[in-house]
């Protein structure tokens, strides 16, 4: 997927130049791509051009499904934790923060009435991955990787992963991979429901304009309604959800384990949560 200029680029998101947030409009579907170097993480430059481009999205009658992917190897590694390292120090109210980056995030991909696919191009973490379990529709390339992130640094899921991943694979499976933090395969994620369909690396840029473009021609209104009766039937907490997990980051955000997880991520070496006696 080459990203190129349309009106739908944010001109604001840019970084040493660049935009890092691709927009394409093609055949009625919006291709918003992650490109921010090395990892695609989300930074509060990068969260609000994605927040503007649904906006966007959600306005231009001629977008009619929503492709959300990552340039290069990666689809996102989550927060930037070198963003995240300057907050810790500064002692920011992770609840405000959630209510000015993920959350606004989430409830807009829920309440997109278009089928919005998350293109997962390589691996994905934390609050990437909020936001992927948020859009409709996963496909991965094999080699995407899913890890939950959170408990890894010291904090609770947020960017309503406490909602949407146990309403996808259940609350025991959900448990485990957020405690155990390991990587799920893209095999074992497509077993779980949690990736709708895999396509070969070849192939995977075309298979996935061609699901999209299938959907950008399919009833649209009717998909509006859909996701409005299944937000209604399984997701009626979402709001709640996201402002419960601002309040618990509230009180992870001070605890060692936090700065010891961000720390240690930074320095690459594994976390030593032992290490304060806690
Ligand atoms: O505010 C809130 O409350 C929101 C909270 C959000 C929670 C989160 O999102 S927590 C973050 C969760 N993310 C992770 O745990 C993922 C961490 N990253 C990875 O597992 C791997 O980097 C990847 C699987 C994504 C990619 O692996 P690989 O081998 O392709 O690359 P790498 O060598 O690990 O990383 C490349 C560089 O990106 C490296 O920096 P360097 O050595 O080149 O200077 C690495 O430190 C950096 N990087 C990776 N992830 C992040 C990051 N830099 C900032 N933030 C990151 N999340």
């Amino acid at each position: 997927m080459t990203p190129t200029s349309d009106p739908h680029q944010a001109p604001s998101a840019r970084v040493e130049g660049k935009a890092m947030l691709q927009t394409r409009l093609e055949d009625h579907v919006l291709t918003l791509t992650l490109d921010h170097p090395p990892v695609n993480a989300f930074n509060a430059t990068l969260t609000r051009a994605l927040q503007k481009a649904l906006r966007r999205a959600a306005a231009d009658k001629a977008v009619r499904a929503v492709v959300l992917t990552g340039n290069g190897k990666v689809f996102s590694a989550g927060q930037d934790l070198r963003e995240m390292r300057a907050g810790v120090e500064a002692a920011i109210s992770y609840r405000r923060h959630l209510q000015e980056t993920y959350n606004p995030l989430i409830l807009q991909l829920r309440a997109l009435p278009k089928p919005v696919i998350a293109a997962l191009n390589g691996p994905v973490a934390g609050a990437g991955l909020g936001i992927a379990l948020a859009c409709d529709l996963r496909v991965a390339v094999p080699q995407a990787q899913l890890t939950i992130g959170f408990n890894g640094i010291g904090l609770a899921p947020d960017s309503g992963v406490s909602l949407l991943l146990p309403a996808l694979i259940g609350l025991g499976r959900a448990t485990e991979l957020t405690f155990t933090n390991r990587p799920l395969s893209a095999e074992e994620a497509l077993g779980w429901g949690l990736i709708n369909r895999i396509f070969p690396p070849e192939r995977f840029a075309a298979e996935t304009e061609a699901l999209a473009r299938q959907l950008a021609h399919g009833p649209l209104h009717a998909y509006g309604l859909t996701k409005r009766a299944f937000n209604h039937a399984v997701l009626p907490g979402l709001a709640a959800a996201l402002d419960y997990e601002g309040h618990l980051q509230e009180i992870a955000r001070p605890h060692p384990e936090h700065r010891e997880g961000v720390q240690a991520f930074l320095e690459k070496r594994a976390p030593n949560f032992l290490r304060d006696g806690q």
